[in-house]
């Protein structure tokens, strides 16, 4: 019998289909969580999971999970998925590649006649990127316990939104009590949004690990001034010391090496005005290394910094904590099995850690969980011209069908 592959056309037709909403002018996606087009995402993904045929379940945080029955409806499910939020300036692969492959699978497993003993659920998490409401991976995270509902539906958003509000807005506060579903083993297959597999020719990853992720907001409060009156030696000047921070920071990530990277993402400054020396500035800080330690090292740094920093210029300088999570070690049962099946398929693999952040890494805090990932052309991601192959995107979801076969069979 001719092996089950995923079908080409028929995933990045849907890929494209859904990249259409929420498109940008440069062919990239902004779905920000629980925006309007990220309704109109879920709206496509619940209309998909109905034609299939499966049970569909929301959340009250807003997570959405298809369900395939199995012959053994007691049994534990399978779970496959992802996420369908954006970035502002999102590809259309992160994150709805391992939702929208979940569906193929569940397709092509109908086609063929399998039934598996296990249900197998495909989830599409709530709010995994984090740049509206913090912190990211939110729905995965308020579903594995690690954030009580409450909390997370109060969570004030960077454009003053209460999530609650924007959930029920949109129509997505569902009925299903949050940890209802406890997977017999979750499998989330991703793009890597890295250099790593097409650098080493490798057509799939199995990710053993990911990195530790520390977000937070500084807020530098100085003094306004003239630009021109001004003498150097009596300015209270924010915008200044926020460039000390971005460059402290860069620093800070090349002396500690071991993986250690440091990135600040938004800069904001008050009044923002040609001539006046800035009031306010207000800026993310997002610090991440795979060893707890050294990321416990980057941050207590920089903290002594931001006190050097604020007594030097005459500043007020407060820090707001938007994530915290430590690194998590993926299932090593589970990576064996991806290895195994990306074997029998002759594709090369490599083992490795993911520098982003995932919703597997909250599945991993209640079920056995681990990652696929495919390779990401020039490394990009995050970034409207994110791009996989087709022919490498269905590699990876065949891979993702013969794990969850092998799962739900057992
Ligand atoms: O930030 C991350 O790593 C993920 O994209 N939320
Ligand atoms: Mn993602
Ligand atoms: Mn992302």
């Amino acid at each position: 019998m001719a092996r089950q592959a995923i079908a080409e056309d028929r995933l990045l037709a849907r890929l494209n289909e859904h990249g259409a909403i929420g498109a940008t002018a440069d062919g990239g996606v902004c779905r920000l969580a629980l925006s309007d087009a990220d309704r109109a995402g879920r709206d496509r993904l619940v209309a998909w999971m109905r034609e299939l045929g499966l049970a569909v379940q929301i959340d009250a945080i807003g997570n959405i999970f298809g369900t395939r029955a199995g012959t053994e409806p007691g049994a534990a499910p399978v779970m496959v998925g992802s996420h369908i939020d954006t970035v502002a300036n999102g590809g259309r692969y992160d994150g709805n590649y391992g939702v929208l492959a979940g569906l193929e699978v569940l397709r092509r497993l109908d086609e063929d006649g399998v039934h598996t003993r296990r249900p197998i659920v495909v989830a599409a998490f709530t709010n995994e990127e984090g740049v509206r409401y913090q912190p990211d991976m939110l729905g995965s995270l308020v579903h594995a316990g690690g954030l009580a509902l409450q909390d997370a539906l109060d969570t004030v958003g960077s454009d003053g939104t209460r999530l609650g509000d924007e959930l029920r807005r949109i129509g997505y506060a569902g009925e299903l009590p949050v940890g209802s579903i406890r997977p017999h083993a979750y499998v989330e297959l991703h793009i890597e949004q890295g250099p790593v597999l097409e650098a080493e020719g490798a057509a799939i990853g199995a990710v053993a690990d990911l990195q530790g992720i520390s977000w937070q907001e500084i807020v530098i409060r100085g003094q306004s001034n003239h630009a021109g009156t001004t003498p150097m030696r009596l300015r209270h000047d924010a915008g200044q010391a926020a460039a000390a921070v971005a460059v402290f920071v860069r620093e800070l990530a090349l002396r500690l090496g071991a993986g250690q990277v440091a990135t600040v993402g938004r800069l904001e400054l008050q009044p923002g005005l040609i001539n006046v020396i800035a009031s306010q500035a207000t800026l993310t800080v997002d610090l991440r290394n795979s060893d707890e330690d050294r990321l416990r090292q980057a941050e207590a740094e920089l903290q002594a910094f931001l006190q050097r920093l604020a007594e030097q210029e005459g500043v007020t300088i407060t820090a707001r904590r938007l994530a915290r999570f430590e690194p998590v070690v993926f299932d090593p049962r589970l990576l064996r099995l991806i290895e195994a099946a990306a074997a029998a398929r002759g594709l090369a693999t490599r083992r490795m850690t993911s520098g982003a952040g995932h919703d597997a890494q909250m599945l991993a805090r209640i079920c056995p969980a681990a990652m696929i990932f495919v390779p990401s052309a020039g490394g990009l991601s995050h970034n409207p011209r994110e791009h996989t192959s087709a022919a490498e995107l269905a590699q990876g979801a065949s891979v993702l069908l013969d794990v969850v076969r092998r799962l739900a069979a057992e």
